[in-house]
């Protein structure tokens, strides 16, 4: 069993190495007062539920995992697994890239190959081109169960509502591979139906909202309930926890270790994380989704204190609403303080829509 804290580790050289991908992300504050032992208070909600889950021994999968990945992304993570690094027996740290440059798909590629090796000296099992081969296969069939029951979210009326369409997001990184799969093709073929029907669970023309920004892990539900309480239904997340994270197929042609390998690198190296420096691709991105699942207005959900997702709020804001796309920016965090304010700002966004 191994953990992971980004949607960067690759859950294809996990099952190639006979493990299983675990996502450790947490969306509920807990146990805080031991957490700001060991954290400063102004770390960002998903770093402190981590810390919370650990010191409340809350997670399972967290007190199970074999390994437990870390990543250097966002300052805060990666200065946070210099503390999380005592607390677990079996903390592996992995470099990523900051910029899209040649240089950074090099790192990207050695990380990779340095992962491979161990998770092969973790479980024992020497990873092969037709174990890589089916580990692409696996993963690509459920990323195309995802893609489908995303585009079926583009129809008026909505045949699912976000939350729901979130929480299949969410077991993504917990659901066996192919059980995940079949459930969500099983959902994609009710909702075909739906559709067909024209039956919704709102009714037509319901203003349409696409979220960006920061990722909400299980049970992190708040801004999605708040908004489909008000008026408007959810038909797309541009999140790790949502099409940021999902999109994108790896190429599962190659005949070698070295070829497929390649491949994965190419798929992740996609990933518009806003810890990029510059990450023109985010803004093309949530832009192509507005079109597609036509969406009226984006809300962008950045947690309090997560500098890279704040930080680029500001001209993602910015290019959208030259473009008329009308926008609204929310900065919150996980406690249940300013439930009633965001409200009050969501309704009133969502009537501009109307
Ligand atoms: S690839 S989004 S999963 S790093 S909210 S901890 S950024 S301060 S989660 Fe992420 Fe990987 Fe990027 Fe995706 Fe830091 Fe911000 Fe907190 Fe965040």
């Amino acid at each position: 069993m191994i953990g992971s804290y980004c949607v960067f580790v690759p859950e294809e050289i996990v099952l190639a190495g006979n493990a299983t991908l675990v996502g450790l992300c947490a969306g509920a504050d807990f146990a805080l007062e031991e957490v700001e032992k060991v954290l400063p208070r102004n770390t960002c909600a998903l770093i402190k539920s981590t810390f919370g889950f650990k010191l409340g021994k809350v997670c399972p999968y967290l007190e199970v995992s074999d390994m437990i990945v870390g990543e250097n992304t966002c300052d805060g993570k990666k200065k946070a697994y210099e503390s999380l690094g005592p607390l677990v027996a079996n903390l592996y740290v992995m470099d990523i890239p900051q910029m899209k440059s040649e240089a950074g798909r090099a790192l990207l590629r050695s990380e990779y190959r340095r992962f491979k090796a161990a998770v092969e000296k973790l479980t024992r099992v020497a990873i092969d081109a037709g174990r890589l081969k089916r580990a692409i296969e696996t993963v690509n069939a459920k990323r195309r169960a995802i893609h489908r029951l995303s585009r079926l979210r583009a129809a008026d009326p909505a045949p699912i509502s976000g939350l729901d369409a979130l929480l299949a997001n969410q077991v993504f990184f917990y659901d066996n591979p192919q059980r995940f799969t079949d459930s969500v093709n099983k959902i994609c073929d009710e909702l075909e139906k739906r559709v067909a029907e024209k039956k919704g669970v709102f009714p037509a023309k319901t203003p349409r909202i696409l979220l960006s920004g920061c990722p909400m892990a299980v049970p992190n539900w708040k801004l999605p309930w708040i908004v489909e309480t008000s008026g408007a239904v959810i038909v797309g997340e541009e999140s790790c926890v949502g099409e940021r994270g999902t999109r994108n197929l790896v190429d599962a042609s190659g005949k070698t270790v070295e070829d497929l390998m390649e491949a994965i690198v190419e798929r992740y190296f996609q990933v518009d994380c806003a810890i990029f420096t510059p990450n023109p691709d985010r803004l093309n991105h949530i832009e192509e989704m507005v079109k597609a699942y036509q969406a009226d207005g984006v809300i962008h959900y950045g947690l309090q204190f997560c500098t890279p997702y704040l930080m680029e709020s500001i001209p993602v804001v910015k290019a959208l609403e030259e473009k008329k796309i009308p926008t609204l920016r929310i900065e919150t965090d996980y406690s249940m303080e300013d439930v009633g304010q965001l409200k009050t700002r969501v309704e009133a966004f969502i009537e501009m829509l109307k």
